[in-house]
């Protein structure tokens, strides 16, 4: 997988894309990230790439300029994905779209800044706008950082043995149940003896009753949402 990121600040992604799991996965070729500059595609002396906005008002836009020639400068590699602005204007990302995007042979990212980027980027070199929730952040950037992460862990061999990623929140439509580990006592709290059973068909039953309630309690709209089994539904009923 490549990702081409188009951003002003190429230097926030290079510690972060050294470190862990996709730091592995870069390193052993499974995932590329190649970072642009929007500014060398800037023109004149001054290496421009904002200006006022036209019809007044605070803040700068992103000159359209040099984020076209900046993608013009990407190589298609075969089988490419989307051109994909972040904005908060955006589409919500979502785990659906991860795995979407993970099928994908090159996906490029322009990453926003300022108070936005010139209307015509959207019209003419972009296919997708994303963003990573309803909060402002100062650019694009973290959400590019969070989607190269969210895809990356996606495709094959990048987790290996690190464990499945289909037992995850959100892979089955519901949140994460409890985890334990050593010491079974911690300032009085024990670890819920099922735990310690050895009888794998009751904690998968635990497991799966916790995953419910939790998801109830905390996103109810995740539990509309869910393809329940029957056991799910009985498990739901009985905990009400
Ligand atoms: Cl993608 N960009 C900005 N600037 N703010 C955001 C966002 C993106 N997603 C949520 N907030």
């Amino acid at each position: 997988m490549k990702f081409d990121v188009l951003t002003l600040f190429p230097d926030m992604f290079t510690s972060y894309l050294r470190e862990g799991i996709l730091g592995r996965a870069i390193e052993r070729g499974l995932v590329d990230v190649a970072l642009l500059n929007i500014r060398d595609f800037s023109r004149g002396v001054h290496r421009v790439v904002d200006d006022r906005p036209y019809g007044g008002g605070e803040g700068m836009v992103m000159k359209a300029g040099p984020i076209f020639r900046a993608l013009q400068s990407v190589e298609r590699v075969e089988g490419y994905g989307p051109v994909v602005l972040f904005s908060p204007q955006g589409e919500p990302f979502t785990q659906d779209m991860a795995w979407d995007m993970a099928e994908c042979r090159q996906i490029i990212f322009v990453c926003g800044r300022y108070e936005g980027v010139d209307e015509r980027v959207r019209s003419t070199c972009v296919n997708m706008e994303l963003s990573i929730g309803d909060y402002v952040l100062n650019g694009g950037e973290l959400a590019a950082m969070v989607v190269i992460e969210a895809v990356s862990r996606l495709i094959p061999d990048v987790l290996g043995g690190e464990r499945s990623n289909l037992e995850d929140s959100f892979e089955n439509g519901l949140l994460e149940y409890p985890h334990y580990t050593r010491p079974r006592v911690f300032k009085d709290l024990e670890v819920p003896p099922v735990l310690l059973s050895g009888d794998h068909e009751k904690i998968r039953l635990w497991r799966k009753k916790q995953s419910l309630k939790r998801t109830r309690e905390r996103r109810a709209d995740l539990l509309q949402k869910a393809e329940l089994s029957l056991e799910d539904k009985a498990i739901l009923e009985e905990l009400t």
